[in-house]
């Protein structure tokens, strides 16, 4: 047995860890590590857990194929990868490089080796069908970002904030948020409200991070387009923005003042649910009575209806507050992994660049960060024509289990001529996929700590995890990368890897990849790799005066928000009576995280098993009351879209007439088996409709349903209800 110092690597803050082996170099323990100078041992029941993740039963061994009658073969790596090559390259012949495409998960985020080669890939191939998570999750941030322009200069850190204003975002559970530290998010607020800064929090649920909060508005989900233009209006009407900082470097402000006028406190007050005292206090205390700190938001708003112009509005309150640093101050963080740039106090313009350049045939969207839109790849494969999408690489995610419109992304995998999944566990994804290749998992490969989003992090900081785990016994592992390389190779392919060109003529190995990410890095490789617990940029970055000539403004008010606004205007929710394709519902559904799991991922551990059974839909106490259940009392959730059933739990921190239940659970349309599987919210909710603009994000918050006890009063079994 041995103890080795190394980080979690389940979700993004990468816990430092201690990690117990035995003489085979199998987990047997992980605890969190006192030491280390990011999250100062703070772990979670994932982390912990780890052994029992990593010898799961449905932990994949080797690479293998699906047989005709559905049935799974091992097969060697390089046979695999020989006959899917020629597949790729018959579909390309005849339908051309657009017909092959890729949708990666979390998992395949945060595995830094193969972060750049997928969509390295996918360029060479000469395909724009690069999908991810990013588009189904918070992309509204990308939208907004190219739309209302940014500063050349990060925002206000936490660390010398007197204000945070989050909205429908719970770092306590989620860690991975903007505008709070990514390790370590609990003790970071903490700290920071003990010197003194106050916090305000916006959800329909009271969270583990509102219990913190000063002001604590507990409005109606998919209300805070509403509740943003009232606190503009609000703090407009009061004079409260910072006017030097508008003046020089805002454009629109008139339109901006004249599009929030209809939201007076009390319309905003009333149709979302909170007090117009609320209201005013939130806005006085972000904009008058603090200096420095900003607004920002996490999924909540991001999946709700509207929800680019609710991240916009959000946004705004930052730009006429101008809470961004200025000239002069200290970067938090100017990155470790990624090459340093001048940071300036200007504007950078707003470039709309998804207006440019390639449009998908589906819908007609353009491009956002280099990616396409996950709210229509199911669509993308299922309609006929030029472009459309044969065959697909599945890196890191259980499409079948977490994309909106369950039944859809059936059909559609079904569809496919092949799908490849580069997939560690047996879900449901894998069991769809042509060929799955199991990756390593965090301990037993080579790794970085995040380097795309390295910025999360407070400081600049940046560990190298060595493979310090053995694969299980008898298993056939690969790197993840190892599938795209050695299917470039075969397709005789280049590969350019963050920037670099990779040469094709001899296998790369995974440090040797790492190595070129962390090219950028203030010291040399091998010093880097020999920090046990690893390393900070020491020269200080510092905001660079802004050109004065500089003829950039934030566009608070473009036409296209002018008009979304006004249209929310007009369409005011009747609670209780949400209309949706003709129909009434009583309730809205919004999702959660849960901190026992992430996604789809962990069902597979007893211990985790034992505390989340399934995904209960969570409701007010007097809301079972007049349902006429009690917890464990099986329940089915009508959306316009489908049905599924649930087992619901009490829960006092929620508003009433909302509904709060976790995604990525149960199985597959058929297959599934409630008190093992859980249900699938994607179940409910339709990609055929509800698409925003621009990005294409589909309706996952905020969703009407109705809820009707089931009949002859069904129960779930799980013991985990009686407690609650
Ligand atoms: N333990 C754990 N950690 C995770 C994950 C996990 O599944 N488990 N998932 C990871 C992933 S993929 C992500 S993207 C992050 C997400 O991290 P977060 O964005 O923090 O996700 P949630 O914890 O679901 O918090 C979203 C909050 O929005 C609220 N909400 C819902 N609808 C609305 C609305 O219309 N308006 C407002 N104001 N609030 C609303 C919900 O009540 C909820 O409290 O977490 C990551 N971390
Ligand atoms: N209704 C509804 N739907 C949602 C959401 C919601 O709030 N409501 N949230 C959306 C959001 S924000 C997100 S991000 C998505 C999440 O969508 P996914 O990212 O698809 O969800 P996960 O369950 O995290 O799947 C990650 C997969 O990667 C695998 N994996 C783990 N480590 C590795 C690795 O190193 N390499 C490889 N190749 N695989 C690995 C895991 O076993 C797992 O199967 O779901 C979205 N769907
Ligand atoms: S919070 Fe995430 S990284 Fe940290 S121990 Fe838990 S699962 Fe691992
Ligand atoms: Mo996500």
């Amino acid at each position: 047995m041995r103890e080795v110092k190394s980080f979690c690597r389940f979700c993004m803050p990468f816990c430092g860890t201690r990690v117990t082996l035995d003489d085979d170099g199998h987990l047997v323990s992980v605890r969190g590590d006192k030491q280390d100078p990011m999250n100062h041992g703070y772990t979670c029941i994932k982390g912990v857990q780890a052994p029992a993740t990593y010898s799961a039963p449905d932990r994949i061994l080797t690479p293998i194929k699906r047989a005709e009658d559905g049935s799974f073969h091992p097969i060697d790596v390089e046979q695999a990868l020989d006959e899917i090559a020629e597949r790729l390259r018959v579909i390309i012949d005849r339908h051309g490089g657009e017909s092959v495409g890729a949708f990666r998960g979390s998992g395949g985020s945060i595995n830094a080796s193969a972060v750049p080669i997928l969509p390295a890939l996918l360029e060479s191939i000469g395909s724009h069908k690069f999908f991810t998570t990013m588009t189904i999750d918070q992309s509204a941030k990308v939208v907004t970002v190219e739309r209302l322009g940014r500063w050349g200069a990060p925002s206000h850190p936490i660390r010398d904030s007197d204000i945070r204003l989050l909205v429908g975002v719970n770092p306590l559970v989620g860690m991975a948020s903007v505008g709070v530290d990514l390790t370590n998010p609990g003790k970071t607020l903490k700290d920071a409200k003990a010197r003194g800064m106050k916090l305000i929090v916006i959800d329909p649920r009271k969270t583990e991070t509102a219990r913190l909060a000063d002001i604590f508005l507990q409005p109606y989900p998919g209300e805070d387009p509403t509740i943003m233009a009232g606190l503009i209006h609000i703090i407009l009407a009061e004079g409260w923005e910072d006017k030097d900082f508008c003046a020089r470097h805002v454009a629109g402000m008139d339109t901006l003042a004249a599009m929030v006028a209809p939201f007076d406190p009390d319309y905003v007050a009333s149709r979302a649910g909170v007090s117009t005292s609320d209201l005013h206090a939130t806005a006085a205390l972000f904009a008058r009575d603090s200096k420095r700190g900003t607004a920002s938001t996490g999924t909540g708003p991001s999946m709700a209806p509207h929800s680019n112009l609710a991240e916009h509005l959000v946004e705004i309150l930052n730009v006429i507050c101008g809470r961004f640093q200025r000239a002069g101050e200290q970067v938090p963080n100017p990155g470790f992994l990624r090459p340093r740039y001048p940071r300036r106090a200007q504007v950078v313009a707003p470039a709309r660049n998804w207006e440019n350049g390639f449009r998908s045939r589906v819908g007609n969207y353009g491009m956002l960060a280099g990616e396409m839109m996950s709210g229509i790849l199911c669509d993308e494969i299922l309609q006929p024509g030029d472009g459309q999408i044969r065959a697909l690489f599945v890196h890191g995610a259980n499409l079948a289990s977490v994309m909106p419109d369950q039944q859809k992304t059936i059909r559609a995998i079904k569809s496919l001529d092949i799908m490849v999944a580069i997939e560690p566990f047996m879900n449901d994804t894998a069991r769809m996929s042509d060929y799955v290749f199991p990756g390593k998992l965090g301990y037993e490969r080579a790794d970085l700590t995040i380097f795309k989003y390295e910025s999360l992090y407070s400081r600049p900081y940046a560990r190298y995890g060595a493979p310090i785990a053995s694969p299980p016994e008898n298993s056939q592992l690969v790197d993840d990368w190892e599938v795209f390389w050695g299917l470039a190779k075969r397709l005789g392919l280049p590969l350019e890897y963050d920037g670099v060109a990779l040469d094709m003529s001899e296998k790369p190995t995974t440090d040797s990849l790492l190595a070129i990410i962390a090219r950028h890095a203030p010291m040399s490789w091998e010093d880097f790799k020999n920090c046990e617990l690893g390393a900070f940029a020491e020269e200080p970055q510092y905001v660079e005066p802004g050109d004065p000539d500089a003829p950039d403004r934030f566009a608070v008010a473009p036409a296209d928000i002018v008009d979304e606004l006004r249209e929310v205007r007009e369409t005011a929710p009747e609670h209780g009576r949400y209309r949706s394709e003709g129909k009434h519902y009583t309730h809205l559904m919004v999702s959660r995280r849960l901190p026992e799991v992430v996604n789809s991922c962990h069902r597979n551990v007893p211990a985790i098993r034992k505390r989340v059974p399934q995904n209960f839909a969570y409701l007010h106490p007097d809301e079972l009351a007049r349902l006429g259940v009690v917890a464990g009392d099986m329940v089915s959730l009508t959306s316009d879209h489908g049905s599924i059933p649930a087992a619901v739990a009490p829960d006092t921190t929620l508003r009433r007439g909302i509904v709060s239940i976790a995604h990525g659970w149960g199985s597959l349309p058929g297959e599934t088996i409630y008190e093992r599987d859980g249900s699938n919210t994607g179940l409910l909710i339709s990609t055929d409709r509800n698409l925003e603009t621009i990005n294409a994000q589909p309706r996952m918050s905020a969703v009407p349903v109705n809820i009707a006890a089931a009949p002859q009063h069904t129960r779930t079994s799980s013991k985990r209800l009686e407690s609650l």
